[in-house]
């Protein structure tokens, strides 16, 4: 067939180096830029044979998202704009580690099992990121989409979020909003503004937000949204790109695991600032208290202000719709205890993954999930859209429930229901506590968070460590679940966990406990243990 040997053809020109594995992570193919470019050539072909297959528009989006600037990365999209199915992940996995000579075969094997039909149409979004090696990587997808005759269209510089969405747009043909970047901002700043305009008098202190855009695509995108914004919010943007490095002391996982604040942000004691990620995302807010002291509001403390919200919303609407929160093995102790004692909402708790919270969220009628580290955001039934819609319309309704529900449905067309934004997430959150006429103390203040600590360790080959219990404990290797067990019994109120990356090459160490001193020393016991017993490689982990 002529669309083989155009592969063939094509595929040459890049080539994969022999031997080289690699592994499908927490969010796709992610390693140094270097080692990458067979593999989006390779992802343009799968994505083109997903479309066929889908008889929809699959999204490739070139990033690393909050890894260093040197790396890049994959993300696909599936025609609602959610990650791609896991089952194609395996298929990811032997397309980019076919060696040259197989690849054919490896693709034949893909169309085969799914019995794909090569006269279907194929059509593929593309967007990157600003990283220096995201141009020719994207150029290889584009390759890869175009060997194999499918349709493409290039977004260019665009967030994840952004791709997601156009993709959800595209093949909704249109319901979900228009697919095209000017549309993304008109449906959210519309949104945002019919929230907040009968907020009454939002001083400008009120409307001013601090926005750290590590240095990454986040910050170009919310600059060209700002005007369609009409001064509802004003931003102050830090880490635009303009000098500093993608990511490099900045960003929301910078913010998060350092709890601390990003380089270049001057922020007065108690202004709201927000970080995002290098492909925007993830979201975390913080404020700089009276003493001086940093305080992180990070996707714990941002599922619990939204569900709160809503959870208001749906009594004063009189709408009965069950609502619950997705957090994974990182969400802070004091937060699920919350949200389940005291909010009284049902917690599930999936492993780490987007993907895993996204499909957990979605078996209820309101599904509000956030990692920990800011990735998150909220899923509508359709059946609890069409309630709240019908409700907002009904003239004979009282007022009290109708005002609840106009609410709700903006809040509804505010959020990007594909996957976390960091962009859709801040304005929510902004909008949230106008409405509530909330602080950022205040917000702080709802609940507080377990001192805790996160450490990276450096072993030979992380996938020793297997964990069960939605990564809660660990299986193997022997004797090192029983050796956390026996040091968080040492402690108050402590729980630790280990698991490998899925994005960079270490095994992550989580520790919480009562005091900031026994979760650093928990978190560091903890590292040690995985140092000897997962085959640690360099310096033994030391004490901070
Ligand atoms: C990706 C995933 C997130 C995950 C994060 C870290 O985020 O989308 O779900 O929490 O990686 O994963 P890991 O701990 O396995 O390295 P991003 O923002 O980097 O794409």
């Amino acid at each position: 067939m002529a669309q083989f040997e155009e592969v063939s053809q094509k595929s040459a020109v890049h080539p994969k180096p022999v031997g080289l594995v690699l592994q499908y992570g927490t969010a796709g193919f992610r390693t140094n830029s270097k080692q990458l470019d067979h593999v989006m050539f390779r992802m343009g072909l799968l994505a083109t044979l997903r479309s066929k297959k889908t008889k929809a528009t699959i999204g490739v989006m070139v990033t690393a998202s909050h890894n260093p600037e040197e790396d890049n990365g994959v993300k696909l999209v599936d025609p609602m704009g959610e990650m791609v199915t896991p089952a194609w992940e395996v298929y990811a996995t032997q397309l980019a580690n076919a060696e040259q000579e197989e690849l054919l075969t490896a693709l034949k094997d893909v169309i085969e099992r799914e019995a794909i039909s090569m006269a279907q149409e194929a059509s593929v979004f593309v967007g990157k990121d600003t990283r220096p090696s995201s141009d020719s990587l994207s150029q290889a997808v584009l390759d890869g989409v175009h060997a194999l005759g499918g349709h493409s269209k290039d977004y260019g510089l665009v967030t994840t979020p952004q791709l997601h969405y156009m993709v959800c747009c595209q093949n909704t043909q249109g319901r979900y909003g228009e697919a095209t970047v000017k549309g993304y901002y008109r449906k959210l700043s519309q949104a945002f503004i019919q929230l907040t305009k009968n907020v009454p008098n939002r001083t400008d202190d009120q409307k001013a937000l601090l926005v750290d855009g590590a240095n990454g695509i986040g910050a170009l995108k919310v600059c060209e949204m700002e005007t369609y914004l009409k001064n509802e919010l004003q931003l102050s943007l830090f880490n635009d790109g303009s000098s500093g490095k993608l990511n490099h002391l900045c960003g929301a996982d910078y913010v998060k695991v350092q709890q601390r604040a990003p380089k270049g942000v001057e922020m007065t004691a108690g202004e709201r600032c927000c970080s995002y990620d290098g492909d925007a995302d993830r979201i975390v807010y913080y404020y700089s208290g009276s003493a001086g002291r940093f305080h992180l509001l990070d996707g714990d403390k941002i599922a619990t202000l939204i569900s709160t919200y809503l959870k208001e919303l749906l009594t004063q609407a009189g709408l009965d719709l069950q609502i619950a929160v997705v957090q994974t093995a990182y969400a802070n102790g004091s937060s699920t205890q919350y949200l389940e004692d005291t909010m009284k909402v049902i917690v599930r708790c999936t492993k780490t993954g987007v993907k895993h919270l996204h499909h957990a969220a979605q078996e209820f009628d309101i599904g509000v999930y956030f990692e920990a580290n800011g990735h998150g955001t909220v899923l509508f039934s359709k059946a609890a859209e069409e309630k709240i819609q019908k409700l907002a319309q009904d003239s004979n309704t009282n007022d009290e429930r109708r005002r609840a529900a106009l609410l709700l449905q903006n809040t509804v067309n505010l959020i990007n229901q594909t996957v976390g934004d960091a962009i859709s997430d801040m304005l929510l959150i902004e909008a949230v506590l106008a409405i509530r006429g909330m602080t950022v103390q205040q917000w702080d203040a709802i609940y507080t968070d377990l001192p805790n600590r996160q450490l990276k360790v450096k072993v030979a080959d992380r996938r020793v460590i297997d964990t069960t219990d939605a990564e809660r404990r660990t299986v193997s290797p022997a004797g090192l679940q029983e050796a956390i067990d026996s040091r968080v019994k040492k402690y108050r109120r402590a729980r630790s966990f280990v698991r490998p990356s899925g994005t960079e090459d270490v095994v992550r160490v989580y520790a919480e406990a009562d005091t900031q001193e026994s979760a650093d020393a928990l978190a560091h016991e903890v590292s040690l243990a995985v140092y000897r017993l997962a085959g640690g490689v360099g310096e033994e982990p030391k004490s901070r």
